[in-house]
């Protein structure tokens, strides 16, 4: 008969992490840590839109029920806070930003993400094209929390989890690359946690 405890403990052990994916200097997690530069803010579904402007030929517009009806896709990616946390799979249901600018025609290579509550991000187009990023709506099968940034938040699961924007109302394309708000406090322009690209001069 085995002894007890070998049991226990193989019951206790943690699931094995890939290293490989958790880039350096980052621990995993298994909660869902909560991160706003201050208050969450409560904008109702029927006062919501979601906006492209900016250098931009015509600037478009969604209202909540125009949004949920674009096609979405749900996926399951690992995402990495500057502040040292990784949360592996975690899935999304959303509309990926190529969706969003199909028929957005433009000059501009950059974008400022804005927020309810002034947040806002900047982003290279490149950054958030070709299956990079999404406009999410639903966390783990469920809307997402207001705290976690619903009704919808950007999502760019390969750079640090600032820039993806919480509580999200446009996208303003820009020709100038703009700082936001954490990257004109000394962060990184574009915060790559593979190059672990922390703050300004990583
Ligand atoms: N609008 C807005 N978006 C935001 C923030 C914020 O303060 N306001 N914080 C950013 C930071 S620093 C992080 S780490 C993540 C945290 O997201 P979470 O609270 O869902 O974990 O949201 C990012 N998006
Ligand atoms: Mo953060």
């Amino acid at each position: 008969m085995p002894p007890i405890s070998r049991g226990f403990g193989a019951r206790r052990r943690r699931p094995e992490v890939d290293p490989a994916r958790v880039p350096r200097g980052q621990y995993v997690v298994r909660d869902f840590p909560v991160l706003s530069a201050g208050p969450t803010p409560h904008t109702p579904v029927e006062e919501w839109s979601l906006t492209i402007d900016g250098a931009v030929d015509e600037a478009l517009s969604w209202s909540w029920d125009e949004f949920l009806a674009l096609p979405s896709e749900t996926f399951t990616v690992d995402i990495h806070c500057v502040t040292k946390w990784s949360k592996l799979d975690t899935t999304w249901t959303g509309v990926s930003v190529d969706t969003l600018l199909e028929d957005v025609s433009t000059e501009a290579e950059y974008l400022t993400a804005w927020c309810d509550g002034g947040y806002t991000t900047n982003l290279a187009l490149e950054d958030v094209t070709d299956g990079r990023a999404w406009v999410v709506h639903d966390f783990e099968g469920d809307p997402l929390e207001s705290e976690h940034g619903g009704p919808a938040r950007l999502l760019v699961p390969h750079l640090y989890f600032w820039k993806s924007a919480k509580w999200l109302r446009g996208l303003a394309l820009t020709i100038e690359d703009e700082p936001g708000f954490w990257e004109a406090a000394g962060y990184h322009n574009r915060g790559d946690p593979w190059h672990e690209q922390r703050y300004w001069g990583d």
